[in-house]
């Protein structure tokens, strides 16, 4: 191994999410000189930034936390089946504070380059205040949904009201009493913060492009028996998540939609709707791949928004038409159709009525004017390559990450890229990451990348670079994976298309977590088969 200058760490990790915060522990336990860079002032990613009113996790709470520890299991109690947003920061603040990892972060800084040195095998990232770390592992935990997506309405500059988006909101309470609120995206995030915005605002009005299939949440206070039984249970759990398709425990009906009968279709789809939350989406194993199932359970969805919603025409225009249901990531709500029924709320369809401008007093549309006090945007995410495209990433041999993912990203298990030695992107696309419990996932990514850094330190391995044919073949894998299925129906921010001129391809591994575990140890333990060890 060449000997590092002086001033070269082990390790840069990029971010303090949930992946950023395990990796720096697990590299702290390992030993290795690390330093940390993170966009907020805290830590928490995801967590940190969404804090909307509403904005609350969609796997249960006992899942969605760290497994690493048995005593942090033991002394976190959660309080709610879905924790919400503040009680994640929380705990994640906690976790921070617990093993003393927040003075190897710099906070308030985004990096905005990094250089591979190939002749050092050195990494050189910098920083927006000119600062720069150098180290020989690269560890990207910059998020799958961290790159918020401002739409470019005609008009908005001159808006002279407020302007709020729940990627970003701000920390201190917002106060919107008596205000005239529009609201613009429904995806999970505007689905989530209507029911709540409505309910203080003087009036709501939400400007929807495309209708999504939502299934309440059934959140509820965790209760003492249930607690219990969550520590007697929890090290079988952890362990049935490890390899769970989800990595998290789920259950389908044993068997297809279309072998049962009518009746039993209706049970079964009544039951996951009562129960709650997005495993509606997997009542059948055969929902997302058969759009004779699929249609079964859209059917079914879209009685219950018929049963809700009052206003018929208003119903009709909250039923999806373009994606079998699941195929964009089915959203869960507390009262979001029920709210419909409001005297305060108005449903503005863009699909017949599209946004001509936005003014100084609100929002036109072809046919309709709507003075608003302050505009809610609730509008996604450039999702997966977003945060690693819009860093200057440069690689070995002239490789810049921006132009070789122009036509889409290429990565070897999502977790190397072919031209970037020494580069761990966690949560990558590539990965099954979005798909996935992101608990369970992260850990998963970050041990594997140790493990990786550790087998080169041990070795004398200077660089690891995944093969170009290795990841053209991961590629390609996942691309046949996705086409088997009916995800790729779908004009989703999975497949890029929510954000112009991105190119279409279904960026996650959709093959099942488990599965890809299994890849992931085969590969490690062949000795990272794939990569190029130099
Ligand atoms: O973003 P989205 P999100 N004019 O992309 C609309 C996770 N998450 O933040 O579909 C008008 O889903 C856009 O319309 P269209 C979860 O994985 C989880 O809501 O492009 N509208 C769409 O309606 C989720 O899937 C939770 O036609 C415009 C909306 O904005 C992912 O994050 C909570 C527009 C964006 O929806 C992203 O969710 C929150 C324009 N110019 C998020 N541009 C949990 O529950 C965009 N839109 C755990």
């Amino acid at each position: 191994m060449n000997a590092p200058t002086e001033n070269t760490r082990d390790l840069v990790i990029v971010g303090a999410g949930l992946a950023g915060i395990y990796a720096m522990y697990r590299a702290l336990e390992k030993g290795l000189d690390v330093v940390g860079v993170e966009a907020g002032d805290s830590v928490g990613g995801t967590w940190y930034w969404n804090r909307y009113p509403g904005a609350r996790c969609d796997v249960e709470s006992v899942d969605y936390s760290y497994s690493f520890d048995r005593q942090l299991e033991k002394d976190w109690k959660w309080t709610e089946r879905f924790a919400t947003q503040p009680e994640i920061r929380s705990y994640l603040d906690h976790v921070a504070d617990r093993y003393d990892l927040r003075r190897h972060f710099t906070f308030g800084r985004r990096v905005t380059a990094a250089h591979f040195d190939e002749q050092a095998s050195t990494w050189t990232v910098t920083l927006d205040d000119g600062t720069r770390h150098r180290a020989r592992f690269l560890m990207m935990a910059t998020g799958c949904l961290s790159a918020p997506n401002r739409p470019d309405l005609p008009g908005i500059d001159e808006y002279a009201g407020t302007q709020l988006f729940t990627a970003q909101w701000p920390d201190e309470p917002v106060d919107l009493t008596g205000k005239r609120v529009g609201l613009i995206g429904t995806g999970s995030s505007g689905i989530q913060a209507a029911p709540l915005l409505a309910e203080q605002a003087q009036s709501l009005t939400v400007f929807q492009r495309s209708a999504n299939y939502t299934v309440p949440a059934r959140n509820r206070p965790l209760t003492e028996e249930e607690w219990e039984k969550v520590q007697e249970t929890y090290p079988e759990r952890r362990k049935a998540s490890l390899y769970a398709p989800a990595g998290s425990l789920s259950t389908t009906h044993p068997r297809k939609a279309t072998e049962v009968d009518a009746a039993e279709r209706e049970r079964a789809f009544e039951a996951r709707w009562q129960e709650g939350g997005v495993l509606f989406a997997k009542t059948f194993p055969d929902q997302g791949v058969d759009i004779v199932a699929n249609d079964y359970a859209r059917e079914f969805a879209e009685a219950k928004i018929r049963e809700i919603v009052k206003d018929p025409q208003v119903a009709e225009d909250l039923i999806p038409t373009d994606h079998p249901i699941g195929t964009k990531r089915i959203v869960t709500d507390t009262g979001y159709y029920e709210m419909y029924n409001r005297d305060n709320v108005e449903l503005v369809n863009l699909r017949k009525h599209p946004i001509e401008q936005v003014t100084s007093w609100g929002i036109k549309t072809d046919d309709a004017s709507y003075e608003l006090d302050v505009i809610v945007f609730a509008t996604g995410f450039d999702a997966l390559t977003g945060a690693l495209t819009s860093i200057d990433l440069r690689g070995a041999r002239g490789a810049v990450l921006a132009d070789d993912w122009a036509h889409g990203p290429e990565t070897y298990l999502g977790l190397g890229v072919a031209g970037f030695p020494n580069l761990i992107t966690l949560n990558g696309p590539g990965s099954p990451s979005v798909l996935a419990n992101m608990s369970t996932h992260t850990e998963q990514q970050v041990d594997w990348g140790m493990d990786l850094i550790e087998f080169c330190r041990a070795n004398d391995i200077d660089q690891a670079e995944p093969r170009k044919d290795a990841a053209e073949k991961w590629t390609a894998h996942l691309g046949e994976v996705a086409e088997g299925t009916l995800f790729t129906r779908a004009a989703s921010w999975y497949m890029g298309a929510n954000i112009e001129g991105k190119t279409r391809t279904f960026m996650p591994y959709i093959g099942g977590f488990g599965n890809y575990r299994r890849i992931c140890d085969e590969a490690r333990d062949n000795g990272f088969e794939g990569y190029v060890l130099t």
